[in-house]
């Protein structure tokens, strides 16, 4: 079938019944918007033959925000309201386990990413990610770090590595990914707290408002090491970023909500500026331009790939495992709003291909591995499920 791009097809056509069902012949948020470079949207749709089964390992999870895998098969997975717990591989859920920090578990804050260390049988260590209560209702987007206890039921030396600086009162965009790259060095994807007026500092240098951050294991500054810059700032101009996965090369890749008809990918490189709130894809959630509704600037970085209408994308990796060989290479993010597994077909670092699986199984919130090359999701709901992905040949 030949497949005519829909940004070329007059709106009134993309509302017919008849295309409604396709995600890309969905008509866009941001009527007239121009990608920068063929393949930077609405790439071809690229199903393949795989057919997937699924499993819900465990359900009546709180509104679960990160896992990780631990090397005897279970997993450590957050609650947002507060809960870090163990699913054992027979899907047996822990109790809560004890000695977490402070939270703010207000809106999209409470406790979001954990990540566990390489080394974890010799050395027990995690990381965290969450929202910090600051005072008089303001809180930031902290990361401690913490050693599991033997038993399993408790952590030990927590300690706090990192803040966001400046607090806001806000409930929103806390990011809070965490990547450790093949230096060693902790990857947190920030936000710019969504109210106007953090939201206009996300271009300053002087904050962590929009920026994504690059730090040590115990919090040393680990950045770009850009003149002007905060010491840990590795680039800027982000909005919301709650996807990031090292490549096969050991790059970052992040996928950024963004507003209404502008989520994206990115590669950010240290030192540079990824353009918000200056440029963007995409319109303000009541249909209004950002800023001057410009989408490109010289000396503001192009998004690698973007949705317009947005998937919400939380959570994602770069598959590498010998399940599904016909996906090496390619990411597969979480979507909120899509309800779906969404997959990039990546060659050259350019989207050659996207597929959507799994349509209608919830708000995905986290994509990780596990060690068998099967996927594992986390459902965000007030009945949130924990759901293994196979091979269903
Ligand atoms: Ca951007």
């Amino acid at each position: 079938m030949l497949r005519i791009p829909a940004m070329l097809v007059p709106a009134l056509l993309l509302s017919g019944a008849a295309c409604a069902q396709d995600f890309n012949d969905k008509a866009p948020n941001a009527a007239g918007q121009t990608p920068a470079f063929e393949g930077q949207t609405r790439a071809p749709e690229a199903q393949g033959a795989v057919r997937l089964d699924t499993e819900v390992v465990v359900d009546g999870l709180d509104h679960p925000w990160g896992m990780d895998p631990l090397p005897d098969g279970s997993w450590l997975v957050t609650e947002r309201s507060g809960a870090l717990r163990m699913v054992a591989a027979d899907g047996t859920l822990s109790d809560p386990i004890t000695g977490l920090p402070d939270l703010d578990a207000r809106g999209q804050g409470g406790l979001l990413d954990v990540l566990v260390a390489p080394d974890f049988e010799q050395s027990r260590r995690i990381w965290l990610s969450y929202a910090a209560p600051a005072g008089e209702g303001r809180n930031q987007t902290g990361v401690a770090t913490a050693t599991l206890s033997q038993d399993g039921r408790s952590l030990e030396n927590l300690k706090e590595i990192f803040r966001q600086q400046p607090a806001w009162a806000s409930d929103k965009h806390f990011g809070s990914r965490l990547v450790l790259d093949r230096d060693g060095m902790l990857f947190v994807t920030l936000g710019e707290r969504s109210d106007p007026e953090p939201r206009a500092t996300a271009q300053n240098d002087d904050n962590h408002i929009g920026k994504l951050v690059r730090i040590g294991p115990d919090g040393a500054p680990a950045g770009a090491g850009t003149e002007g810059w905060l010491p840990e700032t590795w680039s800027k101009g982000h909005r919301n970023v709650q996807s990031a996965a090292l490549d096969g090369q050991g790059r970052l890749w992040i996928v950024e909500m963004g507003p209404q008809g502008g989520d994206e990918l990115n590669q950010p490189q240290a030192g540079l500026n990824y353009g918000w709130p200056i440029i963007t894809y995409g319109e303000d959630y009541d249909g209004t331009p950002i800023g001057e509704g410009i989408t490109a600037q010289e000396g503001l970085e192009q998004p690698v790939y973007y949705w317009d209408p947005v998937i919400a994308p939380s959570g994602m990796v770069i598959y590498d495992g010998e399940m599904f060989p016909e996906w090496q290479g390619d990411m597969l993010v979480g979507g909120l709003v899509a309800k779906a597994l969404v997959r990039l077909d990546i060659e050259g670092d350019r989207v050659a291909g996207e597929g959507r699986y799994l349509e209608g199984i919830g708000r995905v919130r986290d994509v990780e591995q596990a060690a068998d090359g099967s996927l594992m999701l986390l459902t965000d709901a007030d009945n949130g499920q924990m759901i293994r992905v196979t091979r269903a040949d």
